[in-house]
């Protein structure tokens, strides 16, 4: 009956995930997946959180579906949080959102209306991206093509307009908001601004993911893009997650936003948008999007969570320092400054394919074979043993 199924040839991040959970050797290091780590090299249960599910376990009460778009609390919180709390695109209603199975359910929603509704259109990654942002859309039958966004030298910022200036009207232009994955390096604020006129001019569809909010520079910080580009007046797509920034990986919660010209066309997309989601999963799980709702709107939750946030930010900011010292120790001569000017949880340190392999085979310690490192899997423990196992593999 399946014997034409294919063999599942394993996804670049997760099967590597999976692949260290079995490895015995007891001083393994895990620096692969985008999950932040504490010094005690644990996923934390962030107070914020803890306070918020303790509160929603203590209300209690039935369970039944949840709303096709999600919960309106969680929702009006996540346009908040965005846009931030006056934003003329709030109170013009131009705004829908929908909360969604993380951003991965929340991205590929998006896909689902852009197939339908812009037929022609395809979609333009970052060369490189998040391996899977190709295949989700895929996934939903656009196509995908790449623009040039980083080398060794730094940002391809010419070459990036280029390609889209090429591109044909309304492509979809996939760009990440803050702390680039895989590279850790983003446009400036210039940059940015310089991009905007060309989106505009070109009627190209943007389609921003903001993975990482407050792992850049905080959490407002960090929605600079979004609050760029509805300030210019720009219609956008917009994928957020909260499995990194409440550490909430598991229970899957993000959401889609669409910034509409008006209030009319929100209504219609915030419909389509649900015509989607019914037709994939139906509607969205209640609970983490109930934490969401509470520790984005109760003040005294909120200044709790930023507080955390911060904390995890500054810890990855020190494990880069760390890394940086012993790298600049052992191989001297030698410039490792991008770790200390790359933001968010990843490095991408320029290792090839075969050293990534040396170091997995060697030393047990994972990183993904782009040569991406995620720095937030370091700690005090590890970050020494991770040092000189990359010296090793570098001088080689
Ligand atoms: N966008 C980006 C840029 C991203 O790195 C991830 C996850 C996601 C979206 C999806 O996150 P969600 O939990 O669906 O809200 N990245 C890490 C984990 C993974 O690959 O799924 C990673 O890059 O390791």
């Amino acid at each position: 009956m399946f014997e034409h199924v294919d063999p599942y040839a394993g996804d670049p991040i997760l099967s590597l995930n999976e692949a260290f959970q079995q490895d015995p050797r007891t001083h393994k290091i895990n620096l692969s997946i985008g999950i932040y780590f504490d010094d005690a090299g644990r996923i934390p249960v962030l107070q914020s959180v803890r306070r918020a599910e303790q509160q929603i376990v203590a209300a209690g009460g039935p369970k039944p579906y949840q709303l096709i778009e999600g919960a309106a609390n969680c929702r009006s919180e996540v346009q908040k949080l965005l846009l931030g709390a006056d934003h003329a695109a709030l109170r013009e209603g131009r705004v829908a959102t929908i909360q969604s199975i993380g951003s991965s359910g929340s991205l590929r929603v998006g896909a689902e209306l852009i197939h339908r509704y812009f037929p022609d259109s395809a979609v333009w990654v970052s060369d490189p991206t998040w391996d899977n942002h190709r295949a989700m859309f895929e996934g939903a039958g656009l196509a995908v093509h790449t623009y040039p966004y980083y080398d060794a030298a730094g940002v391809r910022f010419d070459a990036m307009l280029d390609a889209l200036r090429a591109a044909p009207m309304r492509s979809v232009v996939l760009l990440h908001a803050c702390c680039h994955n895989p590279t850790g390096v983003d446009l400036t604020q210039t940059q940015w601004l310089a991009l905007i006129p060309l989106l505009r001019e070109r009627g190209l569809i943007p389609y921003l993911d903001l993975a990482y909010q407050g792992y850049g520079e905080g959490i407002a910080a960090d929605a600079w893009v979004p609050r760029a580009f509805a300030d210019a007046g720009l219609s956008f797509f917009i994928a957020n997650s909260f499995s990194k920034s409440m550490s909430l990986y598991g229970e899957r919660c993000g959401a889609l936003s669409v910034v509409c010209p008006d209030a009319a066309q929100a209504e219609r997309v915030l419909g389509q948008l649900k015509f989607a989601v019914r037709r994939i999963y139906s509607s969205p799980p209640i609970f983490g999007g109930q934490i969401v709702a509470r520790v984005l709107g109760d003040p005294e939750l909120r200044a709790m969570w930023e507080a955390e946030v911060g904390a995890m930010r500054e810890r990855i900011l020190a494990m880069r320092k760390a890394l940086h010292a012993v790298l600049c120790a052992k191989l001297p001569g030698r410039d490792f400054s991008y770790f200390l000017t790359q933001r968010g949880m990843f490095s991408y340190t320029g290792l090839s394919a075969a050293q990534v392999d040396r170091l997995r085979e060697e030393f047990a310690v994972y990183l993904v074979r782009s040569g991406r490192l995620c720095v937030a899997g370091l700690n005090s423990g590890n970050v020494e043993a991770t040092a000189v196992a990359m010296a090793a593999v570098m001088s080689a």
